[in-house]
């Protein structure tokens, strides 16, 4: 068991998934976020905390030994605000993570990194960055930080490329990216129990029967996804009208975020 793992983000959709998934893994949980978070039940700690805020974060990380790091703009928006979350967050991160330790960090990554890769390809870890956004690009700098950190200080981090984690699938384009809560959980506590984490590229995703990504480099972490998006194929064919072939949803990994214009504000 771990003694605390800090959740950045902790508010959110996968926050709150977290909050209740994590805490048998833990004496405590630090929650934190720029939002409200409730009452503190027992066993958790409620840390307020703008990532953008250096000492503030310095602060956060002290007495963690474990992160998982979700906080951030989780979709397309101005350079500006994602600036801020994403680019300065990551740094204040990692810089705290170096005062204070060394805690592993889980780093919630996004198959925006490589969203404009079409749906007939098949990826590995190696191949090129293709952002399809801001926000990808945003992915591409905190994958940047986390390799940096580990090779000059020996920080180590999954680098968790979360295509769609969401209770079930909702879409076609899901049948091939979606990644079960449960299939992220084991995959966290995975990447914080293995002997050795390095600095690994992970795609998150379960086992789907359509996925485009293949994690077999990172076989010596012990994770094996359980869930797969197949069996809800039927549903979703019922219920989900298809998309025209020719629809950015269709065509790219990314889906929708290709189509996305860049945000003055
Ligand atoms: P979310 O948008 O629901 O949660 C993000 C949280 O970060 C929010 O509660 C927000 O208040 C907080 N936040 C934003 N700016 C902040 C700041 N400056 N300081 C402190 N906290 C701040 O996103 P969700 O869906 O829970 O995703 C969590 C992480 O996983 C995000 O980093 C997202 O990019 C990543 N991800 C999620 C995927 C998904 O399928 N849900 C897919 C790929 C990546
Ligand atoms: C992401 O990176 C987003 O944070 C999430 O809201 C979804 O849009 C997901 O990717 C996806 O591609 O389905």
């Amino acid at each position: 068991m771990l003694n605390r793992i800090l959740i950045t983000g902790a508010a959110g959709q996968l926050g709150a998934v977290l909050r209740q998934k994590l805490k048998p893994h833990a004496k405590m949980l630090r929650l934190s976020d720029i939002t409200d978070l409730g009452v503190a039940a027992p066993g958790e700690e409620i840390v307020l905390c703008d990532l953008a805020d250096g000492a503030a974060v310095d602060a956060l990380v002290e007495g963690c030994d474990a992160i998982v790091h979700l906080g951030g703009i989780s979709v397309e928006k101005s350079f500006d605000l994602i600036e801020s979350a994403n680019l300065r967050g990551v740094y204040n991160l990692y810089e705290a993570a170096r005062m204070h330790g060394l805690p592993r960090i889980i780093f919630a990554s996004s198959n925006h990194t490589i969203g404009f890769y079409t749906q007939d390809q098949r990826l590995s870890h190696t191949d090129p960055f293709r952002p399809d956004s801001l926000y990808g690009v945003s992915k591409i700098f905190g994958e940047a930080v986390a390799s940096l950190y580990h090779d000059k200080f020996g920080q180590e981090s999954a680098l968790v490329r979360i295509g769609s984690c969401t209770p079930a699938p909702e879409n076609y384009r899901m049948l091939s990216t979606w990644f079960s809560h449960e299939d992220f959980v084991s995959l966290i506590m995975a990447a914080f129990t293995a002997p050795r984490l390095g600095c690994t590229v992970v795609w998150g995703q379960s086992a789907n029967d359509a996925g485009w990504w293949d994690n077999s480099h990172a076989a010596f972490l012990g994770w094996v996804p359980r869930d797969n998006a197949q069996a809800y194929a039927e549903q979703i064919a019922k219920t989900v009208p298809r998309p025209n072939r020719n629809d950015a949803v269709a065509t790219y990994q990314g889906g929708v975020f290709t189509d996305e214009p860049i945000h003055q504000s």
